[in-house]
């Protein structure tokens, strides 16, 4: 056998940020060098995601366990990947996709396929004495992402009463990674303050962004814009993202938006002229999913409206899915594409479809899940295809900030001031 060859997968069940479980794989070759990885999982998921295999039929973790997952590693995917090479990971993923034969992944599930993906991955990095993003991305991989840090929660992500899900900042003239990071920090610790002095909550959401009720969604603009000013900021060098998980909002063909907590009903044209309207009156930089999953003339409007001024990025329209960023690109839906390697499940798909961003001149953001584990894959995919960008929560809690940490890390590393550790 081998040096570099798969000897058998391992696979568990582990909990997520949320408590909720989910899988971790280890893949061991034969140097006896082991990748390990573990999955996250989403809470606005798009319709037309993979599929993330849950033991519904059983009662522990009211159904949520992923036993049946983490069977199919150990028992279905083990023995079919052992003696491929951890080099050759197309012939992995490849493997994993026949065995599978579903559309969706939903025989094996994309969750224990994605854990051995990328634990082959690690595993190969590791037996090359690579880092990973080196190992992903070759020597040409060296463009610091800019962070994109959700410091106000609302939507599925809080119990609050604001309808968008994400109010994000971007501190786009920040010189270096590790100062984009300073600057985020501090003004979410401003928000904080400018909170707590009005009185309103400054618990966290699942992404570590504050959480409060506010009297409107644009309360939270322009709080948020307050605290870059207070915190010594100004707007050409930290804008505003947002993420309104519209597809959360649609109510039905045809039939427009209804804001769920608030139960404000809008039409295609009123849901344009409020998007219109921030990116007029705020420093708004991007938008994601400011429609449907299934809204592509409304998708296309927006893009003919606002795509010369700021990012319009797809993620439940694009599910990180080529035939899906297809559709996009020929009807002129967005500019960019969100990326979440668990969307569709392997690393080479993930690839495919940078690749056909790359080609087509979308941008493209590595993404978290708002269920998170301490992984940091998406860290070093966004250095590896110099994303430019990567969307990791708050610069709070740890399953947020160890992308950011990994990150940090890799910075000190390209500019020579520190040494490589695993
Ligand atoms: C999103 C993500 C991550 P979720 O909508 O972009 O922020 O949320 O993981 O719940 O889909
Ligand atoms: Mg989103």
């Amino acid at each position: 056998m081998g040096k570099n060859q798969i000897v058998r997968v391992t696979a568990r069940e582990i909990l997520d940020s949320r408590g909720t479980p989910t899988v971790e794989a280890s893949v061991l070759l034969s140097d006896g060098t082991t990748g390990i990885a573990s999955v996250p999982s989403g809470a606005s998921t798009g319709r037309y995601e993979a599929h993330e295999l849950r033991d519904s039929g059983r009662q522990r973790y009211e159904g949520k366990g992923v036993l049946d997952a983490v069977y199919n590693v150990n028992k279905l995917i083990s023995p079919a990947i052992s003696g491929i090479s951890a080099y050759e990971q197309e012939e992995i993923d490849h493997t994993m996709l026949v065995l599978d034969g579903t559309e969706n992944k939903s025989k094996l599930g994309a969750n224990a396929m994605l854990a051995v993906s990328l634990a082959a991955a690690r595993a190969a990095a590791l037996s090359l004495g690579q880092p990973l993003y080196r190992y992903v991305g070759g020597s040409m991989a060296k463009r610091m992402p800019i962070p994109m840090m959700n410091i106000l929660n609302g939507g599925a992500h809080a119990a609050n009463n604001v309808d968008i899900q994400e109010f994000m900042i971007m501190p786009v003239g920040a010189a270096s990674f590790a100062e984009a990071m300073r600057m985020g920090s501090e003004i979410y610790k401003m928000l904080g303050k400018l909170l707590r002095v009005r009185g309103l909550a400054t618990t966290v959401g699942d992404e570590g962004g504050y959480a409060p009720d506010l009297g409107s969604d644009e309360d939270a603009i322009e709080l948020i814009c307050e605290a870059i000013q207070k915190a010594g900021y100004d707007f050409d060098t930290v804008k505003i993202a947002l993420d309104a998980a519209a597809s959360e909002w649609r109510k039905g063909e045809g039939e427009g938006y209804v804001l769920p907590k608030r139960g404000k009903q809008m039409a295609v044209e009123e849901l344009l002229a409020y998007w219109e309207r921030l990116v007029h009156r705020y420093p708004i930089a991007s938008i994601e999913d400011g429609f449907g999953e299934e809204d592509f003339d409304a998708w296309n409007a927006l893009t003919r409206s606002l795509g010369a001024k700021i990012m319009l990025v797809g993620d439940d329209l694009f599910v990180t899915n080529p035939t899906r960023l297809r559709m996009g690109i020929g009807c002129g839906a967005a500019n960019a594409i969100l990326i979440k390697p668990n969307q569709i499940g392997t690393l080479s798909e993930t690839m495919d479809v940078i690749r056909m961003a790359q080609r087509h001149h979308y941008r493209y953001i590595l993404s978290h899940r708002s269920g998170e584990t301490e992984d940091t894959t998406i860290a070093d995919l966004a250095l590896a295809t110099n994303a430019g960008y990567i969307k990791s929560g708050a610069p709070c809690r740890s399953e947020r900030v160890a992308k950011y940490n990994r990150l940090l890390k890799l910075e000190c590393c390209l500019s020579g001031f520190s040494d490589y550790g695993e």
